[in-house]
């Protein structure tokens, strides 16, 4: 199907979707779903009751879509993709803050084959220093019964229309981006591909690839920044990740510190990586 024949605001439906992965586990149980509360709370619930690993769920609106630390997640019918995947992961713990990196490199290589994006630590890919989409990787029960939930939401044809005029200067859509519809089938397909191939890579070569792959593709590193962590604000330089995915920050004083939650804001402009 051409872009320019898209259904645009169809549900998605599986077998479309298909046509455009190439994976082995991730999304071999996959769920296309109308409305949700939350496709991260449906995900959970289906691990509670036993779903395997790759399970994926995707839904066409969500009425309760989230966001970190209680915030939420505008998630118009039709337009986007908000898709959650089960991952009974098989690796270590200090690994599960790594696939919310994962997930950016993943979704920052889907969307260029339609236009540039870059990485904002933690969580959130930009185009153009607006945010297209957001990732909330949550985790559920201890060592063998431990399950990630990771939720991606990505603003596909949406225009500004469909967002509230609180977002107007600061969200994005590949739409809005480049004048034209994007098949939503395609780019949920390409982007399962890319987060399992990337799951299987860091699974079997640990973090030092993805730290790099990550690196390439975050627009920040290097630049002046302003972090509000839970009990304070930090700035400095943004230097990279270190080993378990947090924040390095060269600190005005000289000194180095690990950030490893917060909201960024880059002082110094945004650009592309
Ligand atoms: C995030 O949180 O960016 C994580 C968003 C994850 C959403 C997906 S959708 C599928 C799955 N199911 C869920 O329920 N959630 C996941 P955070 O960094 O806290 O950013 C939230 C902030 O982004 C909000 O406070 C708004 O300022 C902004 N925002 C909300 N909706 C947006 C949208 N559609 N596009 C761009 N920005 C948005």
């Amino acid at each position: 199907m051409t872009e320019s024949r898209n259904r645009v605001g169809s549900r998605l439906e599986p077998d479309e979707m298909r046509r455009h992965m190439a994976t082995r586990w991730l999304g071999a149980d996959l769920r296309c779903l109308e409305t949700v509360g939350s496709t991260n709370t449906v995900a959970r619930e289906l691990a509670n009751a036993g779903a395997p690993h790759g399970t994926v769920v995707i839904a066409d609106a969500q009425t309760n879509g989230r966001g970190r630390l209680g915030r939420s997640w505008v998630s118009p019918a039709g337009k986007n993709l908000y898709l959650s995947a089960i991952l009974r992961a098989d690796l270590p713990v200090e690994s599960v803050p790594l696939i919310t990196l994962l997930a950016g490199v993943a979704v920052v290589d889907t969307v260029a084959e339609w236009h540039a994006a870059a990485i904002k630590w933690p969580n959130d890919v930009l185009i153009d220093g607006r945010k297209l989409g957001g990732i909330l990787a949550e985790t559920e029960g201890q060592g063998a019964e431990r399950v990630v939930v990771l939720g991606i939401g990505l603003n596909l044809n949406a225009a500004f229309d469909d967002l509230p005029a609180e977002l107007h200067n600061k969200a994005t859509s590949l739409f809005i981006a480049i004048g034209r519809p994007v098949e939503r089938a395609r780019v949920a397909g390409r982007l399962l591909s890319h987060l399992e191939r990337r799951y299987d890579d860091l699974a079997a070569r640990g973090f030092a690839p993805l730290a790099e792959a990550w690196r390439a593709r975050c627009g920040m590193i290097g630049r002046q920044v302003r972090i509000a962590e839970p009990d304070g604000v930090v700035a400095g330089e943004a230097l990279g990740l270190d080993a378990g995915g947090a924040l390095r920050v060269r600190l005005d004083s000289g000194a180095e510190r690990r950030v490893v939650a917060g909201d960024v804001t880059v002082l110094d402009g945004y650009g592309s990586p």
